[in-house]
């Protein structure tokens, strides 16, 4: 590469975009850690886009109608503090730079989200920012066909590196962007031919522009380091109608040593090398110093946007003080008035009628009040909108024809699904839920977990939820997957055993600000164990005596979901013999955990035998058994040891021994 020719062809760019590249060196070496390659190799394109087509506004990095910016080769965050840096976000002073991947410091090594404004989303796990992409551009799509043009009308743009198109779930989300005709959703590609191991091709071959065009998408490529020619291939995908990805051909570590190196990627802290390398690269600041004249020229181009900024306050300003509200109201996450009411007149009327509905017909019946209330909603499944019962009457279709439309076929993308739910979220002004089976959590694990990561109130509607599920056997009958869900971090998993526990999970859900959900939901029909009406909602303690002990308390049954009933049926059985029996119903361990001591000792007092009932493995029920002054030959569990089987779900119930005669068994057992 012929370095000196690319400083003379265009000298002021050319310092624009070293300016990153010194940074990156500068933080990088400090540091000890980190990836140098990729933030000097996509110097260029980065500059082009924010100094020439980025809409944004470096003080106001709130501004509902920004371009969205996502780092999908997350690993070059430096690209992204730096621009943010030398843009002049207040959130990223020198000092943040100087303390990159330190504890504490909002300049983290991967951030995903929340650690300084400016900070969209950006990948950790190679993927999912791109994935994550979608979701943003089809939030603005939802929002600009509620709101019009004059309010919501942005770009998403994405640097996606060789890894992120590798990794599967890519593929999920450029398929649907392609059918979705996300016109504004533009991929950036670093195009380098370089990943840890060594070339791309020790592993691919790809012929990703084909890919890409096969997905519906438009493509277009340019040399990732001549500004002119990224100016022209931006401005032609942006004119584009469809999803737009630029093939940008780069060089890793431009003018290092290890330029065109897998040794590019990673940390480059050989202080002669980098010295080298800045001196090629004409530079001659001091470490983590760029002169006046570059940085003013980079402030201007933070400053770019505050006219656009200015004139979009004054069309908002315009609207009607209740569509203001509501905007702000939709932004900030907060729940209309009326949910409350609603959610309680439907916990009423269906203790009246008591019901025998499976769980997951109740979260329909749940949303059937919900969404008309609450126009932030956008629901969807991964083709399997009829067993998930995630489609309410009038939400309509979110299609290229109807971005009014409130639900979407995602296809079956488990994992594209959750991703784009986490970009919705993350967008803001949209409440995203989405359904699948259970089990294939596992499909959608890598977007989950960020959503808890990332702090998302996503919403996760799982049903078939155990062997209840019945004849299509045990690769669709989730045993381990509670565990797994419950024992990830700020996630509230939710597993009702009724209709009117249906209702309260759902509205606790809804609740969330910081935290995703998963409504653990039967496919098999439940009895409506809640036939009292309580204007409280008992779920937001996590567990609460739905029965209680007729006599002599010698034991406490808890139970969650569809195994409520059946603790309710062994209770009859127990009090039949003279043994008296609560019930304990545990619709949200994390919720049950948050409660004042009292309370849980209140639940679940010393002394009497315990028995938990679920259909899973047990891995976890310990903590509430010989826990919270249990005692471990007082403690016994009913469920699944190992996975299930294929045949009706009554016959399965038996076969496993997941019985009310098992239960009260068990209990006599230890008495
Ligand atoms: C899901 C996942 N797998 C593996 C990694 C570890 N990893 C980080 S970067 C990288 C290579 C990525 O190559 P590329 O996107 O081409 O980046 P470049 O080397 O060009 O900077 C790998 C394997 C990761 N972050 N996420
Ligand atoms: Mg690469």
């Amino acid at each position: 590469m012929d370095i000196a020719a690319l400083r003379s062809a265009h000298p002021e760019h050319w310092m624009k975009a070293t300016a990153i590249r010194s940074l990156t060196l500068d933080a990088v070496a400090a540091a000890n850690s980190g990836h140098s390659g990729m933030p000097i190799g996509m110097a260029d394109v980065a500059t082009v886009l924010f100094e020439k087509h980025m809409k944004f506004d470096a003080s106001a990095p709130d501004w509902a109608d920004r371009d969205r910016f996502i780092l999908s080769a997350g690993h070059g965050s430096m690209l992204l503090y730096s621009l943010l840096y030398l843009t002049g976000y207040e959130s990223m002073p020198l000092s943040e730079i100087k303390n990159f991947r330190q504890l504490g410091a909002s300049t983290a090594g991967h951030p995903e989200f929340g650690h300084a404004a400016g900070i969209e989303t950006t990948t950790g796990p190679l993927g999912q920012g791109i994935a994550t992409a979608v979701g943003f551009a089809m939030a603005e799509e939802v929002l600009r066909a509620r709101w019009g043009a004059k309010i919501m009308d942005h770009h998403t743009w994405v640097i996606a590196g060789d890894g992120c198109l590798m990794e599967g779930v890519s593929q999920e989300a450029i398929a649907f962007a392609g059918r979705q005709e996300l016109s504004k959703l533009i991929v950036l590609w670093d195009d380098n031919g370089i990943t840890i191991d060594g070339k791309v091709d020790l592993s691919d071959r790809t012929d990703q522009l084909a890919r890409f065009a096969a997905s519906g998408w438009d493509v277009f490529s340019c040399d990732g380091h001549d500004p002119a020619d990224i100016d022209r291939a931006i401005t032609e995908a942006k004119a584009s109608a469809r999803p737009a990805m630029i093939a940008c051909k780069t060089h890793i570590a431009l003018g290092h040593a290890a330029q065109d190196t897998s040794k590019g990627h990673g940390a480059l802290t050989d202080g002669d090398q980098n010295a080298a390398a800045k001196e090629a690269w004409g530079w001659s600041a001091a470490a983590f110093e760029v002169p006046a004249d570059v940085k003013s020229q980079w402030e201007a181009i933070g400053a770019r946007g505050s006219d656009e900024k200015a004139a979009w306050d004054a069309r908002f300003a315009k609207l009607s003080g209740a569509k203001q509200t509501e905007f702000a109201r939709t932004f900030s996450r907060e729940l209309p008035k009326k949910l409350s009411a609603t959610i309680k007149a439907l916990k009423k009327q269906t203790s009246e009628d008591a019901p025998k509905v499976a769980t997951r017909k109740a979260s329909e019946m749940a949303l059937g009040a919900i969404n008309p209330i609450m126009p932030e909603t956008v629901g969807g499944s991964a083709d399997l909108t009829g067993s998930n019962n995630t489609k309410t009457a009038d939400l309509g279709t979110f299609m290229p024809e109807s971005r009014d439309g409130r639900y979407v076929y995602y296809g079956i993308r488990e994992h594209g699904m959750a991703a784009a739910m986490n970009g919705m979220s993350l967008h803001g002004g949209v409440r995203p839920y989405g359904g699948t089976f259970m089990c294939f959590t596992d499909y959608a694990r890598g977007a989950m977990r960020l959503s808890a990561l990332m702090k998302q109130p996503v919403v996760y509607v799982m049903t078939h939820d155990s062997i209840g599920l019945g004849e299509d056997g045990p690769t669709h009958q989730p045993v381990e997957h509670l565990a797994m869900l419950r024992a990830t971090p700020n996630t509230l998993v939710f597993r009702p055993a009724d209709a009117v526990e249906t209702a309260e999970a759902w509205e606790l859900a809804l609740q969330q600000t910081e935290t995703p959900s998963v409504l653990a939901l039967s496919r098999q029909g439940l009895p409506t164990v809640r036939t009292e009406h309580k204007t409280k909602n008992l779920t937001a303690q996590g567990g609460y005596i739905l029965a209680e002990a007729e006599g002599k308390r010698q034991a406490i049954l808890m139970a969650t979901g569809s195994e409520v009933s059946i603790a309710m049926a062994a209770r009859d059985l127990l009090q039949a013999e003279g043994i008296g029996t609560r019930v304990v119903s545990m619709p949200c361990w994390e919720l049950f955990e948050e409660q004042p001591d009292a309370y849980r000792r209140r639940v679940l007092p010393a002394g009497p035998v315990r028995v938990a009932v679920e259909a899973a493995i047990r891995f976890g029920w310990d903590r509430w058994l010989y826990g919270e002054r249990g005692k471990r030959e007082k403690g016994g569990f009913v469920g699944m040891h190992d996975f299930g089987a294929s045949a009706p779900a009554g016959e399965l119930y038996a076969h496993f021994e997941i019985t009310a005669e098992a239960t009260a068994a068990k209990v006599k057992e230890m008495l």
